[in-house]
């Protein structure tokens, strides 16, 4: 079926709990849906977050992007022809997410096409993923209290904690609270999203082990290449590449200068196409694979578990999945359900999910 339209709609949702980072802050879910609408009425759809202080994009700028770059050149071919539109992508350095949103897309389109869940062309591993919640900057006791009531009311046993202040001695003191405070089986993982020096990563590095941290994410800019792979035969945590990685390039190499040992995938950069890509060169270089979050919205996290269950190396360890649950509304008509810490992929075609016209019309930011 023939690629009619790729269509590109802002809108703005307000956060209920916010995420503070090293890197920045998501107040506002300001981001843009994609629809690739086929020939026979078919309609893709794909949540683009733009992460200014990660890859560069804003809202505005993916919408630019798609619509003046992109779209002009992918419409008109078949939604199967899914490797042309990469490589007719890649022509265009960065833009990820703008990249990342037309590829699920595109895929979401194909799969109803054919009448099957993308998860199952993917790789059809699971039916269901453990779920890895990320905690932002805060106190002990605001991280202890959010952590337990995840798991009591969704039964989640995994977070991923956000480091980087300075001092380091504040994010330390909330690692330990979380180990010594939560049940012994909790996981726990960190990300200073580089907010820290290569030196203070290393410093950190005995209290971290102690409090028994399964991974440790962008602890310092991947750039400090030679501290980072000084901190990297430093760790017997393993250092995950995050935004240092987003393609397989990226990936090959900074694990091969040795500035990380795993990566995290994450679908809302570079889309499925760019996820598989990623996940087969770890799969060659015997190095373990987190998928991550970028913040995302119920349609994002419908791709991200997708992916995650597709293949098992990455239903095998929690995903980040869950930090939908702090945005005060969505746009997804009937919403993604954690039961007992994990996620199940929803049946239907696609990412087998549906958007909620009425909440579109209202949440839309371009009329
Ligand atoms: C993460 O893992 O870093 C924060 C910034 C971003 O781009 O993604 C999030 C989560
Ligand atoms: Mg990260």
């Amino acid at each position: 079926m023939r690629i009619e339209s790729i269509e590109t709609i802002p809108y703005a949702i307000d956060y209920a709990r916010p995420l503070r980072f090293a890197s920045g802050e998501v107040l506002v879910a300001d981001h843009v849906l994609v629809r690739v609408t086929t020939s026979d009425g078919v309609v893709g759809i794909a949540d683009a977050p733009p992460r200014p202080y990660t890859y560069g994009e804003t809202q505005a700028s993916i919408v630019a992007t798609i619509r003046d770059r992109f779209a002009p050149a992918i419409v008109g071919l078949d939604v199967s022809d899914r490797d042309r539109i990469r490589s007719i992508m890649r022509r265009t350095v960065h833009n990820d997410v703008a990249k990342g949103a037309i590829d699920i897309a595109v895929w979401d389109a194909y799969a109803k096409t054919l009448g099957v869940g993308v998860s199952s062309l993917l790789g059809g591993w699971s039916d269901r993923v453990p779920v890895a919640h990320m905690l932002g900057f805060c106190t002990p006791d605001e991280g202890v209290a959010e952590a337990e009531e995840l798991r009591e009311r969704h039964g989640i046993a995994a977070f991923k904690v956000k480091v980087g202040r300075q001092p380091i001695e504040q994010d330390l003191a909330l690692v330990e609270a979380l180990r010594e405070r939560l049940p012994a089986d909790t996981v726990l993982y960190v990300d200073a999203n580089r907010g820290w020096s290569a030196n203070q990563a290393i410093a950190a590095l005995p209290r971290l082990e102690g409090a028994g941290v399964i991974s440790f994410e962008e602890p310092c800019d991947a750039a400090e290449a030679m501290g980072r792979r000084r901190l990297a035969q430093h760790s017997r945590i393993p250092i995950v590449g995050d935004e240092s990685v987003p393609t397989p390039g990226d990936a090959a190499r900074e694990l091969q200068s040795g500035g990380c040992h795993s990566v995290s995938i994450k679908t809302a950069r570079g889309g499925f196409t760019n996820a598989t890509q990623v996940l087969g060169l770890a799969d060659g270089l015997g190095v373990d694979v987190f998928m991550g979050n970028q913040i995302d919205t119920q349609l994002g996290t419908a791709a991200t578990l997708a992916f995650a269950a597709s293949h098992e190396a990455t239903a095998a360890r929690p995903a980040e999945l869950s930090n939908y649950l702090d945005m005060a509304d969505d746009l997804i008509a009937e919403p993604l359900e954690i039961v007992e810490g994990r996620m199940r992929v929803p049946s239907g075609p696609g990412v087998g999910v549906v958007i909620d016209e009425e909440k579109l019309d209202r949440y839309r930011v371009d009329r």
